[in-house]
């Protein structure tokens, strides 16, 4: 334990609670602190220090992990604890905009603290498993000294210097996985409850895996300009036929009962491309919701 970096989460929800639990087992000194102190029991029971109050939370460790609900408790927590952040890695893993992150980590840098944002890309169960990883920007020199800990938790994949990065690389991976789910939820409803497990298993996932493989453009077709990632091939799939296939989808959902909203978002702007003949060009979804949005 001698040589491994202490460590201090502040912020025992479902996350902040297995994040402890991870460096607990991997047999460092952990030190917890919650709004609600009950919930450090469980821990405490099993080897973490309780802190009694945030300073001293603070003032414990090498390492400060902050994982609240959002920036506003981040700012109420550490706002009046500036005098202890000196020389302190601050690890701030809480869910929010790029531009909160950069604020935090200007503020928290001129406390004398090395700063460093974090997006985890894991639900709390997968906490310690290889499917798991985590975003961090800002403090190099910090991510570098403490990454061997910072593994304990989740592959760290550092996205770059400016502190707001983690968050924007977060918020964007997250906005994928809410459409993703969106759509797995609306394709269970249309083969409906008795079908949807057996269904998920044998015939969504590899769907939605093998889609997901063709996202990328080739070095080709990004050289000719001929397809952004996330698009899908222009060639192949046209967006007259796409506009076709998604009216199907749209009366078979109608007919079984099931919302549409989901995909008149998307028939509606498309239909309007095709009849403004820009069709040819801008022959995928993502372009089409882009448009929508930019309107
Ligand atoms: N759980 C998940 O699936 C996701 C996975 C990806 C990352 N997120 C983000 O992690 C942050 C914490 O999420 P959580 O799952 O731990 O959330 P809760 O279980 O709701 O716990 C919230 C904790 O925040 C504390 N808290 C809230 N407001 C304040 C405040 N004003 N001052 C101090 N602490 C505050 C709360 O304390 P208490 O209610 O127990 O007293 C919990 O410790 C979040 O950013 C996710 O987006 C999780």
């Amino acid at each position: 334990m001698a040589d491994k970096p202490t460590v201090t989460i502040i912020g025992l929800g479902s996350m902040g609670q297995a994040l402890a639990s991870a460096y607990l087992e991997a047999g460092h000194r952990t030190t917890v602190w919650n709004r609600t102190p009950a919930k450090a029991d469980d821990l405490v029971a099993r080897g973490a220090t309780r802190a009694a109050t945030v300073s001293d939370a603070v003032w414990a460790s090498d390492l400060v992990v902050l994982c609240v609900l959002d920036y506003a408790a981040v700012d109420e927590l550490l706002a009046p604890n500036a005098d202890v952040l000196k020389d302190r890695v601050v690890v701030n893993l809480t869910n929010g905009r790029p531009d909160q992150a950069r604020r935090t980590g200007e503020w928290a840098t001129a406390q004398g603290a090395e700063y460093l944002d974090g997006g985890i890309m894991a639900i709390p169960s997968m906490i310690g498993t290889p499917e798991a990883f985590i975003l961090y920007s800002g403090s190099r020199t910090a991510f570098e000294r403490y990454e061997a800990a910072l593994r304990v938790l989740a592959e760290p994949k550092f996205v770059g210097t400016d502190a707001g990065l983690a968050a924007l690389n977060d918020l964007a991976l997250l906005s994928g996985m809410y459409g993703t789910l969106a759509g797995a939820r609306h394709a269970t409803a249309l083969v409906g409850p008795e079908r949807a497990a057996e269904f998920t298993t044998s015939l969504l996932i590899p769907w939605l895996q093998a889609m997901a493989n063709i996202l990328a453009p080739s070095s080709a077709e990004r050289e000719a300009g001929d397809r952004e990632a996330g698009d899908l091939p222009s060639e192949e799939s046209p967006l007259d036929m796409q506009a076709a296939g998604l009216a199907n989808i749209i009366e078979a959902s109608r007919s079984a009962g099931v919302g549409v909203d989901l995909l008149t978002h998307l028939l509606t702007p498309m239909r309007d491309i095709i009849a403004a003949g820009e069709g040819d060009v801008l022959t995928d979804l993502v372009e089409v919701i882009g448009k929508e949005i930019r309107s």
